[in-house]
């Protein structure tokens, strides 16, 4: 077993590349989602798209812990997953434009992104999906002898999935290298944790009584996730078997689609709820880190910021004028 991970110091001064980069690396997620809600309200870019603004320091933490060539599976809310295992703006903008030059040649829409040259292998929308085919890379990686992780990344509500419980019993059977990361933000669509499941349930009490290690993070604070990722990373590579890694975390606008959902009279979450996590928004925390640690000041991660959109509204721009796919190609890989 190898040796408990310690949390990052952020005050400490080698620490201080680290968090800059992984802030660096929240601002783009943050305002790619963000550009691209925006954009999406002119009806341009025909696909169902649950954005995952609030929720990036999950998707960053644990990239941060892996590898390239460590491989990553997501869920309908994917963006995050996508780029935070080191997609491009460009390409999934491109992508849910529709245009040929998309991340899945403008055929798969939000919920099919790929990119293996970064290990991103799919996203799907099928819930337990993102399991169960990372269970299976696991097991060719196992059979190979290959020392690489797969990663799954999906919601809450795939513990009401069976394929949740197919997978961890035989991962944990089979002693596979998978990273099974749930980002319980306590919402199928609008449906609460409290209406789906029996009070007081533990998602990962019940994994643990599979035998598979579990680790409990606060998905809003970036370090805590990279932490709890490095650990159950360190644990993988040395013991080769499955870990289950829960972050608490929040879903800021509409289950799909770029609204808040008080914009649209909603009422299954109160306005208050929402800004409640909003206080605790994951790219403020990193950011009061860095200024406490004196890593950087106010005005470089000013700077920093609104370097970081020009790129994103000159990718997206760059997307948008891009070809459609050939209609003469229609039917073609089509099986
Ligand atoms: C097998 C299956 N059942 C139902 C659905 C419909 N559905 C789409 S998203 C969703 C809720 C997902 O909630 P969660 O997995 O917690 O992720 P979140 O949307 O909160 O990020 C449901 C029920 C589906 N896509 N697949």
């Amino acid at each position: 077993m190898p040796p408990k991970t310690q949390p990052i110091d952020p005050l400490a001064s080698e620490n201080h590349e680290t968090l800059l980069r992984l802030h660096e690396e929240l601002l783009r997620v943050r305002h790619a989602e963000l550009a691209l809600a925006e954009r999406y309200k002119q009806q341009e870019m025909r696909t169902p798209t649950h954005f995952g603004v609030g929720q990036e320091a999950v998707a960053v933490g644990v990239c941060a812990a892996l590898e390239k060539t460590d491989v990553a599976y997501s869920h309908h809310r994917s963006h995050n997953h996508f780029l935070a295992k080191g997609g491009s703006v460009y390409r999934l903008a491109a992508e849910l434009f529709g245009r040929e030059t998309g991340c899945s040649r403008g055929r798969g829409g939000s919920v099919h992104l790929t990119d293996l040259s970064c290990g991103f292998v799919a996203s799907s929308a099928i819930l337990g999906e993102a399991m169960s085919a990372a269970t299976g890379s696991a097991l060719a990686f196992r059979l190979g002898n290959e020392k690489r992780i797969a990663t799954a990344f999906f919601g809450d509500a795939v513990a009401e999935e069976g394929a949740f419980y197919e997978c961890l019993s035989y991962a944990a059977l089979k002693k596979l290298p998978v990273l099974y990361v749930c980002e319980n933000n306590g919402y199928a669509t609008e449906s609460p944790l409290s209406i789906r499941q029996p009070a007081g349930a533990d998602i990962s009490g019940r994994v643990a009584s599979f035998g598979v290690r579990t680790i409990k993070a606060e998905g809003n604070d970036v370090l805590a996730v990279l932490t709890a990722a490095r650990e159950a990373v360190a644990y993988l590579r040395t013991e080769g078997t499955p870990v289950f890694l829960e972050c608490a975390t929040y879903r800021w606008l509409e289950h799909v689609g770029p609204f808040y959902d008080h914009e649209l009279g909603r009422t299954y979450r109160t306005e208050q709820e929402v800004a409640g996590w909003q206080d605790k928004c994951p790219v403020i925390k990193s950011r009061a880190a860095i200024l406490e640690a004196g890593a950087a000041d106010e005005a470089t991660l000013d700077k920093m910021q609104t370097d970081i959109q020009a790129v994103i509204q000159a990718d997206i721009e760059k997307a948008y004028g891009d070809p459609w796919p050939d209609p003469q190609q229609l039917f073609d890989n089509i099986y």
